[in-house]
């Protein structure tokens, strides 16, 4: 519902603000076929197995050489379909850079508020444009393959600042030792200010999955990193701060960016963070400030 637009999107998603916030967010992005769904119908299976929930979000690019994507998705995360404890829904991206769909964060709200215990979000990375799965994840899981470190570009540098868990998948094939040493390399030039290293894993999605338990269990040891320093409410306000960026910038564009600055901002992201403003609404808000009030 949250997908169409209109007054009712509009009305549920504010609803929907108001009661979100107690799912596990996790963000899968990676390139195209790195095995994201693959990866996420096995981590799905593990879930279960220990008696978890898990609600999962495919946001498919929308580039018709990806078209089969969807159907793709639908029939690897088949096994899992006539589980109730188990909910897939795809997503279009509409073609927004970054890979993420407009109705995107408030699709995770729903299911979060839904009660949902773990959201995974899977959102294709396109590079250093792929900051915005930050939007709507509190753990977000970089999947790469062996071969990485072949050629190493500026945007591989970008989707692993992103990173709080990268996943070397497709590790029954040649390259793994070597991806993995360029990637603990690369890690170790990115500055750890938050206190969190990302360890980097070997999977094996398909036939004899291998790895996917320590996947699960990284995931876990990150939440509980989240909730024991407390930053689990400090990243849920940066992300606000993020999607009122993008919702302003978004109608207003360039000019709309420069609202996104002064003392009406701030105060629109503590509403928010307090669940007493919904984003479109704070997004009005910043936008129909009197010209002195925007700083
Ligand atoms: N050999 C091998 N193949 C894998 C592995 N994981 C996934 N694949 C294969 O890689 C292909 C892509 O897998 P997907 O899970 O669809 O990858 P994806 O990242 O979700 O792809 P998009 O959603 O299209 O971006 C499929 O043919 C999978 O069977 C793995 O661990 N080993
Ligand atoms: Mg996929």
């Amino acid at each position: 519902m949250v997908e169409r637009e209109g007054v009712h999107a509009r009305e549920a998603a504010s609803l929907v603000f108001a009661t979100a916030g107690a799912g596990r967010i996790v963000g899968i992005t990676g390139a195209p076929g790195a095995g994201k769904s693959s990866l996420i119908a096995a981590l799905i299976g593990q879930a279960r197995n220990r008696g978890e929930r898990v609600a999962v979000l495919a946001v498919d690019p929308s580039s018709p050489l990806s078209g089969g994507a969807v159907l793709g998705d639908r029939v690897r995360m088949q096994a899992h379909t006539t589980d109730e404890g188990v909910f897939v829904r795809s997503m279009a991206s509409r073609g927004m850079p970054g890979g993420l769909a407009p109705a995107a964060p408030d699709a995770v709200r729903v299911l979060d508020a839904a009660g949902w215990p773990w959201v995974l979000v899977e959102t294709v990375g396109v590079g250093q444009s792929d900051v915005d799965v930050g939007l709507v994840a509190d753990t977000i899981v970089v999947v790469v393959n062996p071969g990485w470190g072949d050629d190493v570009q500026a945007e591989k540098a970008g989707l692993l600042e992103i990173a709080d868990i990268v996943v070397v998948n497709k590790a029954d094939r040649p390259g793994v030792d070597q991806a993995r040493a360029v990637l603990d390399a690369m890690l170790d030039l990115v500055p750890v200010s938050s206190g969190w290293r990302p360890p980097v894993l070997v999977t094996s999605a398909v036939g004899e999955r291998s790895g996917v338990a320590e996947l699960w269990a990284a995931i876990d040891d990150h939440q509980a990193w989240l909730d024991e320093r407390g930053s689990r409410d400090a990243r849920r306000r940066a992300r606000l701060a993020a999607e009122l960026r993008w919702l302003v910038g978004g109608r207003a564009g360039r000019p709309g960016l420069r609202l996104c600055s002064g003392p009406k901002f701030a105060e629109a992201v503590a509403e928010m963070a307090d669940g007493h403003l919904d984003p479109r609404s704070a997004a009005d808000a910043v936008l129909e400030a009197p010209e002195d009030a925007r700083g």
